[in-house]
């Protein structure tokens, strides 16, 4: 199914008036509003293929209806999300979940709805039907060769699969480690990690870069071996400028400061970009915001202060993903309310006022330095983020409208009630 303007249109002018009064009331206390509005108007958040059918946990899956049944259904999807917010403008492919077989329609269908291909995953972190050596043990660390040198051709060819469709980066994730001490020589792995990694940058197109993704546990549960910012960076830093470290809020042991890990790594030139979600526990993939706004606030605060000292472009210099997955939750409402605290957090941290934060730390005020962050954290910005959608042709109020078209339901009716769509 497709939105037609017209219907946007009539839903925000439903809203107009109570949108334009709340809109005026925040907007008259911000003095760079216009900048604010354009810089949240072209800041867009790549959608995951892997999270827009309902997800599940080692101990069962509880599939919705209307779940997209192929990739041009994901596609679809991602361009309703896009249709209803205007900050969804591409699409991150994992593979082999989501092989593009016909690489000029599926960028035909994606280019249909304004959508462009965003970083390509890898996968040798399960086994493949077919598949001839086994990732039991590991992939890119492996103490076989002929097992590092499968993994390695298959991130070669998930390269050929993004060049197709004009992406410009691979992410590698690796489940690579042990659960057992005595399993495995940490040295070696490393070692064997950082070569086939070498192979892989070998194969990336000038204009490409490689991310390199941390994970502290999961699957494996003694040693991971990317299992932090620091192993990633010094993995990165081996392989050269194309390589840098993405950052999955998830992949942290409880309490760490991830905002000082992003600005260490911004700092340095080595911050590829994120995967957005949140979590109280481990990596729980929850919607992004749902749990620790605040911390979110915080992370795109040294975001847009470590950008702006560099003079870095927002919306286009690093990476900016999703990486969710709900087990409860409409796929498709749980994106958008994603989006959205992606956007808040954003929006605050652009309030900040910055020439005051540097006088209170420069004073060693703590006081005040905490005030200054918190009046911007605290101002509720969704009228702003309303107002940058509206301008865009976008809805006011994504998810309610996702709710009064009965998008779901007419999903439902297109592709039926059992579906199940590949992924997590
Ligand atoms: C690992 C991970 C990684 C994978 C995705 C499916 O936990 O975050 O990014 O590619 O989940
Ligand atoms: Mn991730
Ligand atoms: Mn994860």
């Amino acid at each position: 199914m497709q939105l037609e303007k017209y219907t946007i249109d009539e839903l925000n002018h439903q809203q107009a008036k109570k949108h334009q009064w709340r809109f005026n009331g925040v907007a008259a206390d911000i003095s760079n509003i216009d900048d604010v509005l354009k810089k949240l108007g072209v800041f867009n958040i790549a959608i995951p293929s892997w999270a827009l059918g309902t997800g599940g946990t080692r101990f069962g899956r509880f599939s919705g209806g209307g779940e997209p049944r192929s990739l041009e259904e994901k596609i679809e999807d991602v361009g309703l999300i896009h249709a209803l917010n205007k900050s969804s403008n591409a699409i991150s492919l994992h593979i082999p979940w989501d092989i593009p077989k016909n690489a000029v329609a599926i960028k035909a269908l994606a280019a249909q709805h304004g959508l462009h291909f965003d970083a390509v995953n890898s996968n040798t972190f399960q086994d493949q039907k077919d598949q001839k050596l086994s990732y039991k043990f590991g992939s890119l660390h492996h103490i076989d060769k002929a097992v590092r040198k499968q993994a390695i051709e298959h991130n070669i060819e998930v390269i050929k699969y993004g060049r197709q469709l004009e992406s410009k980066a691979i992410s590698v994730w690796l489940s690579d480690g042990s659960n057992f001490p005595g399993q495995l020589n940490f040295r070696k792995a490393f070692q064997n990690t950082l070569e086939s990694l070498e192979e892989i940058y070998a194969a990336l197109p000038d204009d490409w870069k490689i991310w390199v993704e941390y994970k502290p546990y999961e699957p494996n549960f003694y040693s991971t071996t990317i299992g932090d910012w620091g192993q990633s960076y010094l993995l990165a830093n081996k392989l050269g400028a194309k390589a840098s470290t993405l950052v999955d809020l998830g992949h942290h042991l409880q309490g760490t400061n991830i905002e000082q890990i992003v600005s260490l790594l911004l700092m340095e030139g080595k911050l590829a970009g994120f995967h957005f979600n949140d979590s109280k526990y481990g990596d729980d993939d929850l919607t992004v915001g749902s749990i620790n706004p605040y911390q979110l606030f915080l992370i795109f605060n040294e975001l847009v202060e470590g950008m702006d000292a560099k003079g870095m472009d927002h919306a286009t210099s690093i990476g900016w993903m999703i990486d969710a997955s709900h087990n409860v939750k409409d796929p498709i409402e749980d994106l958008l309310q994603s989006v959205q605290a992606i956007k808040i957090a954003y929006a605050q941290a652009l309030l900040v006022d910055k020439t005051a934060l540097v006088t209170a730390q420069n004073n060693n005020d703590v006081t005040l330095a905490q005030e200054i962050l918190q009046q911007a954290y605290r101002t509720d910005v969704r009228p702003l983020v309303a107002e940058a959608s509206l301008r865009n042709g976008g809805t006011l109020d994504p998810i309610g409208a996702f709710r009064k078209l009965n998008i779901r339901g007419n999903l439902i009716k297109e592709r039926g009630l059992k579906t199940v769509a590949t992924g997590l």
